[in-house]
């Protein structure tokens, strides 16, 4: 109906088992798994499902989660449930639950949720090593801030170190690019002493007005890795801390340039793109002012690099907008064009209607200097790309 063809080149896989969706984190918690609904009917509605290989992968194993996370650590999140948790025990609040911001809640189904996406990733990035695909898609992954033995900011297991490590398997060299608001700090630290992985992240950075930092609170432009000229991870991070409200011609001259030479001077072997829908305009905990087509920008650019790419999602609170984002990066990856107008026979059509939910538009307008004020001056942005240049003259040796 939509005139889709098979474009010539790319072989897209597409990893997803729909019972991701099933879980809640709680009632008010920003992370929303039915937002991997709304995404999957999009591409659907607009007929992408053809244009590319699907799969439903089945839930990792413990012994696949443990090639990362530490034993001890998935044993207490394949046993705990909101009726056995004891938010007293130190040994809870070590690994990462409990506390005043109940950012990781204890919910039904935890492990369970954490297998689906971690199993998710790796099938994905099995697809890549196995050449059957050109690029592999994973929106329900991308949770970048699990330690090997901690849950940190929504995530408990970190399906992106799994899928990497996988990667190293056939490829010297991989490079992580985090394009979500928040700082991926938990891929940087696990491969913080290896110089076969190169990871970028492209984030908000600072304190509000109450002194408060942004979560995680880490990624300014001097962390580049440990400092130890003895350690091979030396120099192979780079991150690119942003202030609120940065607009689409900024960003896409920002990612472009320092991706190019990340790119140039690193020559990966393969790339894992994150792309949290979180750095759109509009988000609930995001700041930027990002456009759908400027967050695609980003794909586009990483896709013209010609090698195997592992496309995870991340965060995304604006549910109607994340699924906008991935669908449209979806048809980016399959090289096809989306009409504006959404087909109307989506399931959730009420989402994506009336003036505040975008007007029933793939495309709305979501920069919004009301709500977060560009105070990235193209000064500033000038000195950070200087800056991050300057940190990557250590890739030179
Ligand atoms: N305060 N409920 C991004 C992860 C961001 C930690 C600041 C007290 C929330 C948030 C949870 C329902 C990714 C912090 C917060 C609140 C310490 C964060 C539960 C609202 C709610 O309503 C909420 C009771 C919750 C959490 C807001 N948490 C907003 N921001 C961050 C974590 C994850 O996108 O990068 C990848 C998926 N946490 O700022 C505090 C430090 C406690
Ligand atoms: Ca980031
Ligand atoms: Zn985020």
């Amino acid at each position: 109906e939509y005139g889709m063809e098979k474009p010539q080149g790319y072989n897209v896989s597409f990893h997803y088992n729909p019972h991701v969706e099933y879980h809640h984190f709680g009632s008010s918690h920003p992370m929303k798994p039915w937002r991997l609904t709304l995404t999957k009917q999009l591409i659907v509605a607009y007929g992408l499902e053809y244009t590319m290989d699907l799969y439903e992968p089945r839930p990792a194993s413990f012994d696949e989660l443990a090639v990362f996370h530490d034993r001890q650590y998935l044993n207490f999140l394949s046993h705990v449930t909101p009726q056995n948790a004891k938010p007293d025990d130190p040994a809870y609040i070590a690994f990462g639950f409990g506390g005043e911001s109940n950012d990781c809640p204890v919910f039904d189904g935890l492990w369970n949720y954490v297998s689906l996406y971690g199993g998710a990733s790796l099938h994905a990035a099995h697809n890549l090593t196995n050449k059957q695909s050109d690029i592999a898609i994973n929106w329900s992954g991308g949770l970048h801030h699990a330690k090997k033995n901690v849950a940190s900011g929504f995530c408990y297991v970190n399906d992106i170190v799994l899928a990497i490590q996988h990667l190293l398997t056939q490829n010297q060299r991989v490079l992580y690019i985090d394009i979500d608001v928040h700082h991926g700090d938990g891929v940087e630290q696990a491969f913080e002493s290896t110089d076969r992985v190169f990871t970028l992240s492209y984030h908000k950075y600072g304190n509000d007005r109450h002194g408060y930092p942004f979560f995680p609170g880490t990624g300014n432009i001097t962390e580049t890795g440990p400092t130890d000229p003895s350690n091979r991870g030396k120099g192979h991070c780079l991150n690119i801390p942003l202030e609120d409200g940065i607009d689409d011609e900024q960003y896409k001259w920002l990612f472009k340039t320092v991706t190019d030479a990340v790119v140039q001077k690193y020559q990966p072997n393969a790339i894992v793109l994150q792309s949290g829908a979180d750095s759109l305009g509009g988000d609930r905990l995001g700041r930027f002012n990002l456009n759908i087509k400027a967050h695609g920008f980003c794909i586009e650019t990483v896709k013209g690099y010609q090698r195997p790419i592992l496309v995870i999602g991340g965060g995304g609170y604006t549910p109607r907008n994340v699924a906008r984002t991935w669908c449209h990066e979806t048809s980016v990856c399959v090289g096809a064009t989306l009409h504006d107008n959404l087909p109307s026979h989506i399931p959730y059509i009420q989402a994506f209607q009336g003036s505040e939910n975008g007007d029933g538009i793939l495309y709305p307008d979501l920069h919004n200097t009301k709500r977060h004020e560009n105070v990235n001056t193209n000064q500033k942005l000038q000195n950070l790309v200087a800056k991050a240049m300057e940190n990557l003259r250590y890739l030179e040796g």
